[in-house]
């Protein structure tokens, strides 16, 4: 693209985000950027471009970043674009084409969507945000103050994720418990598709499903290898479009069936046709996780591995993915930061028969609307 226009000599590929080393090699007479690196968490690499052109003369040239509203508003239309069930559906796909390994979190409502979807840091001179959400039937149920038991039916359940779509645009990963009959799962899968959901994941457990986190201190059951291998086959014959992905959950280490177990269902329903697996471990030693990722990874390098690391939490995201894992789930912590706060501020109101004593630990309303973008006026 960019050698087709007009005056273009040469096209220089930059892997990173540090000019340093295209600098030191080409030494360009003349370097040109928008003047909106002067500050924030662009300034270091701006200093280092500024040193390193000092070092043999180069002039740095920098243009006014346009404040134009003709810009603004293409901005908010590809934007908005990017919201639309086509373009959404596929993102998840192509993320993990192009990058190999995405992440997570958990969202519940319009609000905690939106806070998964602006919630950015800069680390390094990077951006970093989380790349999808996660719609938990744990948080799902539990803001509706149900228990994780398929009780929340797909009706409500798609509601929740028409919440967080209207208001976002990052791709969206759907817990979808057992998927239900065949028969159902089908249903499922064309509604997700439609909706602009990148991924459903379907556990192998069979009945009343129960929470994966109580493990066997509940009855629980396994469906057997056979009749999910159906489930999966059906959701990909019904699915209409190649982007959107079905996940396979395999609830073998939290019902302590073992590892070769875990394999062996893992590649069975990989054969059925699952785009990726999912394996959960309640421990807090990641070590059962580790042996799975090696043993799987020995005999698939392809298929996308699906973590939860909600018990096994002090391993870091650059060591799951140096171990073969590709997606990391964070799926109920926004939930659970939420309630404790939340009581807190119902018991400290009790206590003092006003509200004055927990002010302080309140976001004024002035500033939570401005998490809440305000639509233009159409003019
Ligand atoms: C959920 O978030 O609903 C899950 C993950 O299924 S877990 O709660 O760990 O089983
Ligand atoms: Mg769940």
């Amino acid at each position: 693209m960019f050698e087709n226009i007009s005056g273009v000599y040469k096209v220089v590929e930059q892997k990173t985000l540090s000019y340093k080393e295209n600098l030191e090699r080409y030494k360009p007479d003349i370097f040109v950027h928008g003047d909106d690196w002067r500050t924030g968490f662009q300034k270091p690499i701006r200093d280092e471009v500024v040193s390193i052109l000092a070092s043999y003369g180069g002039r740095l040239v920098e243009f006014p970043y346009s404040k134009d509203d003709r810009f603004r508003k293409i901005e908010n239309r590809a934007r908005s674009d990017l919201a639309m069930p086509d373009i959404r559906r596929g993102r998840l796909r192509r993320e993990l084409e192009i990058k190999n390994f995405v992440t997570a979190m958990e969202a519940h409502d319009g609000l905690t969507g939106l806070i998964v979807e602006n919630t950015v840091i800069y680390q390094d001179g990077c951006p970093r945000q989380f790349d999808a959400m996660w719609v938990s039937s744990l948080c799902d149920s539990t803001a509706k103050g149900k228990p994780d038991i398929e009780l929340v039916d797909m009706t409500s359940r798609f509601r929740t994720i028409e919440d967080i779509i209207e208001v976002t645009t990052k791709p969206i990963i759907f817990d979808g418990d057992t998927g239900g009959r065949p028969e159902h799962f089908i249903y499922t899968v064309r509604t997700l598709e439609r909706l602009g959901v990148s991924m459903v994941i379907i556990e192998d457990k069979t009945g009343l499903k129960k929470n994966s986190l109580f493990g066997n201190e509940v009855k629980q059951t396994q469906d057997s290898i056979e009749n999910f291998c159906e489930k999966i086959r059906a959701g990909k014959k019904a699915q209409k479009t190649k982007e959107f992905m079905i996940c396979a959950r395999i609830e073998s280490l939290i019902l302590e069936q073992g590892l070769d177990d875990a394999l062996t269902r893992s590649f069975a329903f990989v054969e059925a046709g699952a785009d990726a697996v999912m394996v959960h471990s309640r421990r807090k030693d990641p070590d059962e996780i580790f042996a799975f990722l090696e043993k799987f990874r020995d005999k698939d390098k392809v298929t996308p591995v699906v973590l939860v690391p909600t018990s096994y939490n002090t391993v870091n995201e650059e060591e799951f993915r140096a171990r073969g894992a590709n997606v990391i789930i964070y799926a109920n912590q926004l939930m659970r930061a939420a309630v404790p706060a939340v009581q807190r501020t119902a018991r400290t109101i009790l206590e003092h028969h006003r509200s004055s004593e927990c002010d302080k630990e309140l976001m004024p309303f002035s500033e939570i609307i401005r998490l809440i973008p305000v639509p233009e006026e159409n003019t």
